[in-house]
């Protein structure tokens, strides 16, 4: 078999029809952004079958427009926390907190794969993105920068980033549980029992206020500015704009989010640091780490002579991809998650940044060391960035998904037809 037939397969392996896993076991649910990934990697040999991503992942939109981050189509007893920790009260069950909005920048480049085909599609699915843009705008732009009310809405969920905002945390009195993170992979890679005491403080007082999330940003454990979801979003909002322009809507709402957004990037440079940066917003402090969130920048066209400095830096301390922490920081650890290693599918966001920024000779050898990963050791969830040992969870979708679309060929082959 080839590699790009190995690819294909383990798309198809964690199709559960209409939705795929991340991986089987470690991740048995339909997750927000891992989809919208997975759209991207259909699209490379099964148009329809992405924009059946789409759909259902946008299925289970809540009526305030936010889109959550795990939808729990089959109860499964292999992932905590479940539905019934939770309690949402959404059918099907669903967490209650959101997670990148790369979907709009997805569903731009599986139509551009085939626009004809995929107008009606486009179609159905634009006013749900609006909706989900115009929730991230009003209920998580409110300070400028986007907010986040839980590290796994982040989706680098015990990254650096978040030290200063889990330190607020109480997570004393959660009572028992069992994790289940811990049967499938190694304990060491994975986060600490503090981290996941405080995750289920933050979810109890989710519940407490019925997932209002307007109560939750007031009054809620943990507040912070993620430069990685702003850049994310904003990209998107761009996005969005030209399929909205596409399909012949008027996008001039969406054109004002953006402007607000780059206008309120300069509330996230750390001069201290000399790069963007994630903030306590109950405290106005600076995380003071520098993390992959920053060099997302380049996917929103925010990035600077200084930024251009430190992504030279932190990457030439390591042989594989870029680090989710900052190799020279007390805080790095190699294998342990989003503290240190390299995940393929950020590569991949950082590479389209860079590709736009015109920096192709680092787009380049991103691809490179990338490629080198994954044909070294497989689909694995992420990797060590010095040794390129694999880590976390096998067989994993996003990565089969970025083979397809981006480590195993040209970016711009993988556009297709315009
Ligand atoms: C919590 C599924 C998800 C990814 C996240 C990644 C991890 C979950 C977990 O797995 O998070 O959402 O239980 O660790 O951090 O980015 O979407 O692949």
């Amino acid at each position: 078999m080839t590699i790009d037939e190995q690819a294909r397969q383990i798309l198809r392996q964690n199709d559960k029809g209409g939705y795929t896993l991340p991986t089987h076991g470690l991740y048995p649910y339909q997750w927000n952004w891992d989809s919208a990934f997975v759209a991207w990697g259909f699209a490379s040999f099964d148009v329809p079958r992405a924009w059946d991503e789409f759909d259902t992942l946008f299925a289970s939109q809540w009526d305030s427009g936010m889109v959550p981050h795990i939808i729990f189509h089959q109860p499964d007893p292999s992932y905590f926390p479940g539905p019934d920790v939770w309690a949402t009260g959404q059918t099907p069950e669903t967490s209650g907190i959101s997670q990148p909005p790369v979907a709009a920048t997805m569903a731009r480049l599986v139509w551009e794969k085939d626009k004809a085909q995929g107008h009606d599609r486009l179609a159905a699915l634009y006013p749900k993105l609006v909706a989900w843009h115009r929730w991230w705008h009003e209920v998580r732009c409110r300070h400028g920068p986007a907010a986040i009310v839980h590290p796994w809405e982040s989706g680098r969920d015990n990254c650096p980033d978040w030290d200063i905002g889990m330190q607020d945390v109480d997570g004393s009195n959660v009572g028992s549980y069992t994790r289940r993170d811990i049967g499938h992979v190694d304990n060491s890679m994975r986060p600490t029992k503090a981290e996941y005491d405080r995750y289920i403080a933050m979810v109890q007082f989710g519940c407490s206020v019925e997932w209002d999330h307007q109560k939750i940003v007031a009054d809620g454990p943990f507040l912070m500015a993620d430069p990685g979801i702003t850049f994310i979003l904003l990209r998107a909002h761009e996005d969005l704009i030209v399929l909205g322009e596409a399909l012949g809507e008027n996008i001039d709402e969406i054109k004002g989010w953006a402007s607000a957004l780059r206008e309120a990037l300069s509330t996230i440079w750390n001069p201290d640091l000399d790069a963007y940066d994630a903030k306590n917003l109950r405290t106005g402090e600076f995380a003071n780490v520098l993390g992959s969130g920053a060099f997302l920048a380049y996917l929103a066209n925010a990035e600077n002579a200084a930024l251009d400095a430190q992504l030279e830096r932190v990457w030439n301390a390591v042989n594989y991809g870029i680090p989710s922490a900052d190799p020279e920081a007390a805080i790095f650890d190699q294998r342990k998650y989003w503290r240190g290693p390299t995940w393929p599918v950020l590569n991949a966001l950082m590479a389209i940044g860079l590709r736009d920024a015109n920096k192709k000779e680092l787009e380049a050898r991103l691809k490179e060391e990338t490629a080198q990963l994954i044909l070294k050791h497989g689909f694995f969830e992420y990797f060590d960035p010095i040794d390129a040992t694999p880590c976390g969870g096998d067989d994993f979708s996003w990565t089969a998904a970025i083979w397809l679309t981006w480590a195993g060929r040209d970016l711009d082959q993988a556009k297709g037809a315009a």
